[in-house]
């Protein structure tokens, strides 16, 4: 079923969601110009394309709600209390970031802001997330989990298994797929013979939608329709967000497999600047209101860097301190 409408949303929240995506945006891009600066070791993975989804998608839940994000949801890690500090902290892999420098990509979870770490064997994110939906459940905790999927990891049967499980036992689950096109090389084409991922939602009894996931007011109403039915005992709901990966696989990839025409494309369809224009075009943001907001978030993202970069490593000894369960 494709949503048909784009049903606006009040002004403090749509312009609550423009912070948010900017300051991914405005991250994301700092992360990119010090990886080719050589101030990030290792690999690199960015969400460019994808805020309106990360962003909007979690900016409809509530305290206690739990969220699996994807490699691409530094948005989604923002909108649950993540701070552009501690993101940094992570990524140049200190001692006080989220995985304490075991790790600098984002395998940070947190139990008190409701983000379970992304999990790399792709499949097992969403299965987690459903597992929190079930221990909801049990408890009659009145919270959802959203889990997030790539389009190439819904051909794990992890995915399968999630969904057919999360829908007979109704629990309060939304499953969110990053349609970016691409898993690393491979397109749609040869990733699925279905005409929408979505379309699988009947098959397992449960509301299936596909919807623009550039527009991130579109997101946020269908998913926020998703999260009360959940809420409500009514069960879980497949959305399928149709976006690009506007950047290679990770910083490494170059992604010359990628049509220029569809690059182009897309890249005229940036979510933030959309969601900016229509803002403007509503009179609920100016130009220079936006330029102001850019400045603040600039001047918080370099304060992270520097504070990060001052940052010490782990000391060497206590590397195996909690890799191992006791
Ligand atoms: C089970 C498993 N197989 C392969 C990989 C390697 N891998 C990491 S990301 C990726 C592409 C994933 O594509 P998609 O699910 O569409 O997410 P995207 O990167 O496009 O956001 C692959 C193949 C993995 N991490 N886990
Ligand atoms: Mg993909």
């Amino acid at each position: 079923m494709a949503a048909k409408t784009t049903v606006g949303v009040p002004r403090e929240t749509a312009l609550a969601l423009y912070e948010k995506m900017l300051l991914t945006r405005l991250f994301e891009h700092r992360l990119d110009l010090m990886y080719k600066g050589g101030d990030i070791l290792g690999g690199m993975l960015l969400g460019t394309g994808n805020e309106a989804v990360s962003v909007g998608a979690t900016s409809t839940l509530s305290k206690g709600d739990i969220i699996a994000p994807t490699h691409r949801g530094i948005g989604a890690h923002f909108v649950k209390g993540e701070t552009p500090r501690g993101m940094m902290l992570q990524i140049l892999g200190r001692a006080e970031g989220g995985t304490r420098g075991r790790d600098n990509t984002q395998h940070q979870g947190s139990m008190e802001l409701g983000v379970i770490g992304m999990i790399s064997h792709l499949g097992a994110t969403p299965t987690t997330a459903a597992g929190c939906a079930l221990a909801f459940k049990i408890k009659k905790q009145n919270n959802v989990a959203m889990g997030f999927t790539g389009d190439g990891a819904t051909s794990l049967g992890d995915f399968h298994e999630t969904l057919n499980m999360a829908s007979v036992m109704k629990l309060p689950f939304i499953m969110i797929i990053e349609n970016n096109q691409w898993a690393y090389s491979t397109p749609p084409s040869k990733q699925y013979a279905c005409a929408k991922l979505a379309d699988r939602a009947t098959s397992y009894g449960m509301p299936g939608f596909t919807i623009d996931g550039t527009d991130v007011e579109l997101v946020y109403t269908t998913v926020r329709h998703a999260v009360d039915r959940a809420r409500s005992g009514g069960g879980p709901t497949l959305i399928e967000t149709i976006t690009m990966r506007l950047r290679g696989h990770s910083a490494a990839d170059g992604a010359p497999y990628v049509p220029k025409e569809m690059l182009e494309e897309w890249s005229k369809k940036h979510p933030v600047d959309l969601h900016k224009a229509k803002l403007i075009e509503r009179g609920w943001l100016t130009e220079a209101e936006s330029a102001a907001l850019e400045d603040r978030i600039t001047a918080e993202i370099e304060e992270a860097v520097e504070y990060a970069k001052r940052a010490p490593y782990p000391e060497g000894p206590t590397l195996l301190e909690g890799v191992y369960a006791d």
